[in-house]
């Protein structure tokens, strides 16, 4: 293989910027609480951060909602603190991934107040409008993911828009070439800040049908056959309809080679995309000769069933759709879904960190998830989640996982000397930083030392994969370099089980500290919970 490129041996960390760290003490992170915090980062060992929207909004959708995409909202600092930032960032190798919105403004942005201004505005058909349906009514039955249908009328014009997420998100016109060269104008304005890369919002939805077809409806999943361990259709209403017309549109594919020739203007640059499709439809975002997406975000782990068979056979459907050339990616957690503790337990979620590090491609990290973090009880009068205020069926939406980062066992957590804009949670003195940073025990360790040891060995993040036949609740693959070779051992069950594996060696690193330095053979008797990487011998 030629020479890895950053973002394809390096590991990607996401902040989520409001509950990072606060310097302020408004309750809420900031610019120089990143910065106050990248020696953190740098002792850790990840390569990048992916920071979360941090762009002047009305905060409808927590920065989602972009009311301008060359400034800095004044809750987070200054354009100058953001360079600061960049330059601190470099000075310590990390590189910085900006989040980039491209399928919505916020209703407040200036385009859009334009747009609306009258049907005659030059900015109108930088959004969507259509008129009434014919007795009335919105044009056509496409739903909202944030719940209700997705169109919304403006008295004053007469005319709705279409909005894919909440009413205040109107949806951008991509087929108008002067939203794409405004849009591609944002890019380059943070690349020339020396921005490395940009995590795209919701790329799969940017191109909706022309003639704006009704979508057609689901033909419903019992929740025996959904193997996804998020919702099940028929509980969340935008899945009774089957997104077709709305989103994955064959043309979505030549904007984002435009996207990508733009990226391409500068030296390795990156795009990674949101893009929440089964695997056979997402490796088409990498683009013809791969001159697509750098990295289509592959979600499997964070939807899958946290289940040994099923996992292993994602991991081989993935592996074979990858096109060539394409490289990998793999995600435990992220802001809108349930921390990876709380779904598989404190016990999995240290065979998930082995598994997210030693699996072939771009591993990204959830900030706080390197502690144990799980999701925070939100009280009623404290939920801030426009997603569990909209939809009843959303439970108690995404705050859970948003919650501040915990730097210390102190009532505040470290994380601010005001109010904390979400609940620390009620574990703070066991599951933070300062704790857990000299505890060998600890899954902090174990990151750390996890992280250490793949940059040290290039096998695990650039070598072959190849799975290893297990049965029931275990798991194993072979990483192959040059000259070494590492074979992956994991129990996902809490009951002992004994992988058979045609070879012996030494194990290197594995969640239970007294297994390290020990040697296996071709029968490994693995604990409840146990997972190891072993350095094979010949
Ligand atoms: O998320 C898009 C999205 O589809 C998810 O919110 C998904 O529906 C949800 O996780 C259910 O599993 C992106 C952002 O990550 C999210 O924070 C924004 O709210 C949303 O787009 C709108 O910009």
């Amino acid at each position: 293989m030629m020479k890895p490129l950053w973002w394809q041996c390096g590991v990607i960390y996401q902040i989520y910027p409001r509950s990072f760290q606060d310097t302020d003490g408004d309750g809420v992170g900031d610019l120089n609480g990143i910065t106050r915090r990248l020696d953190y980062l740098q002792w850790l060992g990840v390569d990048a951060v992916w920071i979360s929207p941090i762009f002047p909004s009305p905060m409808a959708d927590f920065g989602y909602d972009v009311s301008d995409y060359t400034g800095i909202h004044p809750l987070f600092g200054t354009l100058d603190d953001f360079d600061h930032l960049v330059n601190e960032a470099h000075a310590r190798d990390l590189r910085v991934i900006l989040d980039w919105v491209p399928n919505h403004t916020s209703d407040q942005h200036p385009w859009f107040i334009e747009a609306r201004s009258s049907r005659d505005n030059p900015k109108r058909d930088w959004y969507l409008w259509r008129d009434p349906a014919p007795g009335g009514g919105p044009p056509n039955n496409w739903l909202s993911v944030f719940g209700g249908s997705a169109w919304e009328l403006d008295e004053k014009t007469s005319q709705y828009y279409y909005h894919a997420f909440l009413k205040e998100q109107p949806d951008l016109n991509w087929r108008n070439w002067d939203v794409r060269e405004a849009m591609y104008d944002t890019l380059r304005f943070w690349m020339e800040r020396g921005v490395d890369g940009f995590r795209a919002d919701v790329i799969w939805h940017l191109i909706k049908d022309e003639e704006y077809r009704d979508n057609p409806p689901h033909p419903g999943h019992s929740s025996d056959e959904w193997p996804y361990r998020e919702h099940v259709p028929g509980q969340w209403p935008y899945q009774d309809l089957i997104p077709f017309y709305t989103t994955d549109r064959p043309e979505v594919h030549e904007v984002i080679a435009e996207i990508r020739q733009v990226l391409d203007e500068y030296p390795e640059r990156m795009m990674v995309g949101e893009i929440y499709l089964p695997v056979e439809k997402l490796v088409a975002y990498y683009g013809k000769e791969r001159a697509g997406l750098h990295l289509p975000f592959n979600f499997e782990l964070v939807r899958m069933s946290w289940n040994a068979r099923m996992i292993d056979r994602v991991i081989d459907k993935y592996e074979a759709a990858l096109p060539d050339g394409a490289w990998p990616n793999w995600v435990l957690g992220n802001h809108d879904n349930s921390r990876i503790a709380t779904d598989i337990g404190p016990e999995q979620a240290r065979v998930a960190a082995i598994l997210l590090l030693t699996l072939r491609g771009t591993p990204t990290l959830y900030y706080g998830d390197e502690v144990g973090m799980t999701d925070v009880d939100i009280p009623p009068d404290r939920v801030q989640d426009p997603v569990a205020k909209n939809r009843s069926d959303a439970g108690p939406g995404r705050d859970p996982e948003r919650t501040p980062m915990r730097w210390d066992a102190s009532e505040k957590a470290g994380f601010t000397e005001g109010e904390p804009w979400l609940p620390l949670g009620d574990d703070v003195d066991t599951v933070n930083v300062a704790t857990e940073r000299d505890d060998p025990s600890s899954i902090l360790t174990l990151y750390r030392r996890l992280l250490a040891f793949r940059r040290a060995e290039a096998t695990l993040s650039v070598g072959g994969y190849a799975p290893v036949e297990t049965e029931g609740d275990l798991l194993g693959y072979v990483r192959t370099g040059d000259d070494t070779r590492f074979l992956v051992a994991l129990n996902l069950g809490d009951t002992p089980a004994a992988l058979s594996f045609n070879g012996a060696g030494t194990v290197e690193i594995g969640t239970h500290a007294d297994r390290e330095g020990t040697e296996v053979g071709s029968e490994i008797e693995l604990r409840g919970d146990e997972g190891l990487v072993v350095r094979l011998r010949g």
